[in-house]
């Protein structure tokens, strides 16, 4: 292992009164939105688009982006990668090393400075990480190195669109690893594969990993991880043994030889995008051969010493021979699955987070904040939940019931707490699971149910 320790980054979120909350919700669905993940993020004010292609998070939407932050970080440490973070502005001369500021093209958001410095809004970093790797690291004992960020990226899209899921400026968890050998690199290629499958899973998304084209970051091996959707804009083509789950947790990921044997294992099964298309792959699969539309949440690339060698990087070697590590580069979509995950789970009346990336687990609603005894059950009910470290959104707006729930319905928290007159009187309350069925419990229950 190259990193057990733990992110230094785990923030506790707190319990909020709706009261005194931001949480700008929108009745009307907003005519320019065309896919329902960006429709309902606007509704449930999560975001707000302030140019094309750009967005303000508000409360609830940052609280979903660091919660699923939080799972890529967990992944990425124990994959063995370390965290670090990068500027957004970089220099011209640093991209002309690799001959990427001439290459790029009208995606890169060019910047001049007050003395007439070209500089450029980061759309990726491979060199910049290669800069710092070389820096930092003299002899092959430094090697292997997987380095991190989690960093708001600038791409000038032709067509920015579909909210965060096609933005300018997005978020992305970019890796950059460096390997004195094949194996080696192969090896870490492998771990990142595997810490994104665990990742996705983390999340409730089924991600597909597929054969993929490399684009502008170059190299010759890469994986798409694609979520099936129909609003997905990559069209994509797999055996359908990939609709079912897979499990990851008996890997051990430090184990190169075991790890290559279960990914290849993986691949066995025919899965590629557009661009990598197999024909004979495709006919040998028959039947079973699906055809879809997919969101691309993650990509990994293996491209060798393009950019090492391109910026003449080396480190010593145990001979004394300089080597010139071997990198891959490896990116997840933070922002984007905000949309992805609602693409995935939501119902006509708004979003169903899964468990692990909603952004409070329960909406305690009070349907009469003027019943003295509602109010001082809702009340008690909240301190018992904030203090068993429950996240707990506490709807005690003077609204009526049915604005309640549809807000409760519209930000999808998974569980939703209803105290109303009569239940208090009987001490019961209502807890309903979102998407799923609603039970009467005991008050006096309530607070281990949901603990
Ligand atoms: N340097 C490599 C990996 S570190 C890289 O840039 N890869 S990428 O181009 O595939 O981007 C990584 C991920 O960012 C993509 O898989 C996708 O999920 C996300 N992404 C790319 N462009 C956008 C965009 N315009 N809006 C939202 N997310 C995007």
């Amino acid at each position: 292992m190259l990193n057990a320790g733990l992110s230094p980054f785990v923030v506790k979120s707190l319990p909020v009164r709706l009261s005194r909350y931001f949480l700008p919700v929108l009745k009307e669905t907003p005519g320019d939105a065309q896919v329902i993940s960006h429709q309902l993020m606007l509704r449930a004010g999560m975001i707000r688009q302030t140019a094309a292609g750009i967005y303000a998070w508000l409360p609830l939407g940052r609280r979903v982006l660091a919660k699923i932050e939080q799972i890529v970080r967990e992944e990425q440490v124990r994959a063995g990668a370390i965290e670090v973070l990068m500027p957004t502005i970089q220099s011209a001369d640093l991209w002309r090393q690799s001959g990427r500021y001439d290459a790029y093209g009208p995606e890169m958001l060019r910047i001049t400075d007050r003395h007439d410095r070209e500089m450029l809004f980061s759309p990726t970093a491979e060199e910049l990480f290669t800069q710092i790797f070389q820096n930092g690291a003299k002899s092959y004992r430094d090697l292997p190195k997987n380095i991190y960020q989690i960093q708001w990226k600038f791409r000038d899209e032709v067509r920015p669109r579909f909210g965060v899921l096609r933005g300018r400026e997005f978020l992305m968890k970019d890796a950059y690893s460096f390997d004195a050998d094949f194996a080696g690199a192969k090896h870490s290629y492998n771990r990142m594969f595997i810490a994104y499958m665990r990742t996705f899973a983390r999340m409730g998304l089924d991600a597909i990993p597929m054969q993929a084209d490399t684009g502008p970051i170059g190299g010759d091996l890469s994986h798409e991880f694609i979520v099936l959707a129909p609003t997905g804009e990559s069209d994509v083509f797999y055996h359908e043994n990939w609709l079912k789950p897979r499990d990851t947790s008996a890997i051990d990921a430090d184990d190169a030889d075991a790890l290559e044997g279960f990914i290849t294992g993986l691949n066995a099964d025919y899965a590629a995008t557009d661009e990598k298309r197999d024909l004979a792959a495709e006919s040998a699969a028959g039947d079973q051969l699906r055809q879809s539309k997919g969101i691309e949440v993650g990509q990994v690339f293996y491209f060798g010493d393009k950019y090492t060698k391109a910026m003449g990087v080396t480190v010593q070697g145990p001979d004394g021979v300089p080597i010139t590590p071997l990198m891959g580069s490896y990116g997840i979509g933070v922002s984007r699955l905000v949309g992805a995950i609602i693409e995935a789970c939501h119902d006509k009346d708004g979003i169903i987070w899964p468990d692990a990336v909603a952004p409070f687990k329960v909406a305690l609603i009070n349907l009469r904040v003027d019943d003295a005894a509602c109010a001082a059950a809702a009340e008690k009910l909240y301190a018992e939940l904030t203090a068993a470290g429950v996240e707990v959104l506490y709807d005690d707006r003077d609204e009526r019931g049915g604005a309640k729930f549809a807000t409760a319905d519209l930000i999808g928290l998974p569980w939703q707490l209803v105290v109303g007159p009569k239940g208090v009187a009987a001490g019961i309350v209502e807890l309903k699971r979102r998407g799923g069925e609603r039970v009467e419990i005991a008050l006096a229950d309530a607070v281990g149910r949901l603990s």
